[in-house]
């Protein structure tokens, strides 16, 4: 009996690090959501047979001595002691490598590394886009510095680059949430939290306000467009498709609707993508 445990002990654990040391099955759609949904698997190799094993064992003792009259006191056995002892240990031990792999990773966690310890925009590296993202009640404002464009419809970020997104709220906490990105930051008001990325291909993602922050909370949504660098630079020099010179001002502005799909710069688009919700402004970018 004590042989057979300890087998099926052994065995479980080796199926585990060969499970958890597979490749990737599903295409991500970031460097950070890989990196996430990969641990989440790697995890869920490691939890669902220890799960099983637990299973098996309970109901296998509830079979077995089930009409047991006369049940003995449980002896000492030191082997099996140590057997589960290191067992576990091991598998603390991978979870909490593997968890630190990811969690320290600059795509996941971004870590100032600047002298005065906070988040500056202008600060992201030559190659790399970057953009700052300003929450407020109950909506957001994308700011492209290096191209001088403020738009408040939709983030529009090139494939396969460095994203910077420098994130800060005008009001209240807000957080900026993109699920399928694996992004999430909140938004805090005074200063600059930084989300770094890389996206591994073009789509079109909902942003979500992952804080409640007031009646409007469910309503602050916006849309995260993924374009080829051609398109992004193109979006660029139109100064974005739906970009307002009042931006900033534009408290009133409903949450993006946007559903547009190709792309095209449309200059004053508000006519054309105007939904139920969506209150045209006076005359995108005049
Ligand atoms: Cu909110």
């Amino acid at each position: 009996m004590r042989s057979v445990r300890r087998a099926s002990v052994v065995t479980a654990l080796l199926a585990l690090f060969a499970l958890a040391t597979g490749p990737s099955v599903v295409a991500a759609s970031s460097v950070t959501e890989q990196l996430i949904s990969r641990l989440n698997r790697q995890l869920l190799y490691m939890a669902v047979p220890i799960a099983v094993l637990v299973e098996v064992i309970l109901l296998y003792t509830v079979w077995r001595f089930h009409d047991n009259d006369e049940p003995s006191p449980t002896r000492e056995n030191r082997q099996l002691e140590i057997t589960w002892t290191i067992a576990t240990a091991l598998v603390l031990l991978f979870v909490g490598t593997a968890s630190f792999h990811v969690l320290a990773h600059p795509m996941v966690t971004s870590t100032p590394e600047t002298a005065h310890g906070d988040y500056q925009p202008g600060e992201a590296p030559d190659d790399a886009v970057e953009v700052q993202v300003t929450t407020e009640q109950w909506a957001y404002t994308f700011d492209y510095p290096d191209a001088n464009v403020t738009t408040s419809e939709e983030l529009v970020i090139p494939a396969n680059r460095t994203v910077y997104l420098y994130v800060t709220s005008e009001d209240v906490i807000h957080s900026v949430h993109v699920p399928e990105l694996g992004l999430k930051q909140d938004a805090f008001p005074d200063q600059y939290q930084l989300i770094r990325t890389q996206t591994t291909g073009t789509g079109e993602y909902r942003m979500y306000c992952a804080e409640l922050c007031g009646t409007g909370h469910a309503e602050m949504l916006s849309t995260v467009r993924v374009v080829e660098q051609q398109e992004y630079e193109a979006w660029l020099e139109q100064g974005g498709s739906n970009a307002t010179a009042n931006g900033t001002a534009s408290g009133d502005t409903a949450p993006s609707g946007s559903n547009s799909t190709d792309g095209t710069p449309t200059g004053d688009s508000n006519a054309t993508n105007a939904t139920a919700t969506a209150e045209p402004t006076a005359g995108g970018d005049a």
